[in-house]
């Protein structure tokens, strides 16, 4: 199967070589669908802060939807989103401010647990961590 990642980018952002056939990958991968299979990729390359996330938010979803991660790990959100999103974990209670485009939140898991995330803006945006030792 063809990969999604294999993009030519020209140095101004743009695609040189837009992929073919690759949303099935999509698919697996994110759950997008082909309409958005490198579309939503190549503003992470070229925009945004620069950390790298350990989950994005995109299309008004959490990615991906549940994670597990180890104790003390911590955890960049990337909105990858052309609205604002607040991410909201009720416990052991902690949220980002108003996440623009392009905007990182990081925090560190420090207490092991199944927890519950939001999205204070969009009461559909719902994903879980699972804090491990
Ligand atoms: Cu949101």
């Amino acid at each position: 199967m063809a990969s999604g990642n294999n993009i030519a980018y020209r140095p101004d952002g743009t695609v040189s070589t837009a992929p073919q056939n690759t949303g099935a990958c999509a698919v697996y991968r994110i759950d997008a669908g082909p309409q958005n299979d490198w579309t939503f990729r190549r503003d992470r390359y070229h925009h945004g802060s620069g950390a790298v996330p350990t989950a994005t938010m995109s299309h008004y979803r959490f990615l991906p939807g549940d994670m597990t991660v180890k104790k003390g790990s911590v955890v960049t959100w990337y909105n990858d989103d052309p609205v604002q999103h607040i991410i909201f974990v009720p416990a052991p209670g902690f949220n980002s401010d108003a996440m623009t485009y392009g905007a990182t939140y990081s925090h560190s898991m420090d207490m092991v647990g199944d927890f519950e995330i939001r999205c204070t803006i969009h009461p559909g945006m719902r994903s879980r961590i699972k804090v491990v030792e």
